[in-house]
């Protein structure tokens, strides 16, 4: 099968705790290549505009402040089925229902500071690649 593309972001939590390689490496042990990555502070605007999916649920002025909280390291990854291999090594969305073995099992602090951030669909990830990323920054 051909390899595909996914986004993911490295939380602020991740990052204030010294995570990025140890995430890194559970995405790597899953399957994934990293071909682009960079560490960014994204600003109120940049946050908003990413999650505007999620701009009228209760959680969003929350899940906004704390994406703005530190740094994060926002990735292109490549692989088999990318989307759904990044998914499954995330774990849910909240760290007590996540499976063992998983990021969010292994790291995440809260169903908000959950570490990280995954496409959940083949579309979604080509926007949420070209919100961060020029073509020239991905290197297969
Ligand atoms: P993500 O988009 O970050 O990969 O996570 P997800 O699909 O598993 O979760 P989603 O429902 O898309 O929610 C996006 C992010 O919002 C925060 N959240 N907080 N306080 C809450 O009830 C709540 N619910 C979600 C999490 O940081 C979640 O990853
Ligand atoms: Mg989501």
């Amino acid at each position: 099968m051909a390899a595909t593309r996914t986004f993911s972001i490295i939380k602020p939590d991740a990052t204030r705790r010294n995570l990025t390689g140890a995430v890194t490496k559970m995405l790597e042990d899953a399957g994934l290549r990293v071909v682009a990555s960079k560490r960014i502070q994204m600003s109120r605007e940049q946050a908003e505009g990413f999650y505007d999916v999620h701009r009228e649920r209760p959680f969003f002025g929350e899940l906004v402040d704390f994406m703005i909280s530190g740094p994060v390291v926002v990735q292109v990854l490549e692989g088999e089925n990318a989307v759904k291999a990044n998914r499954d090594v995330m774990g849910a969305t909240n760290p007590a229902d996540a499976d063992e073995g998983t990021i969010r099992k292994t790291y995440a602090e809260s169903i908000e500071a959950n570490s990280v951030h995954g496409s959940d669909s083949e579309e979604n990830a080509a926007n949420e690649i070209k919100f961060f990323f020029n073509d020239d920054e991905l290197v297969g």
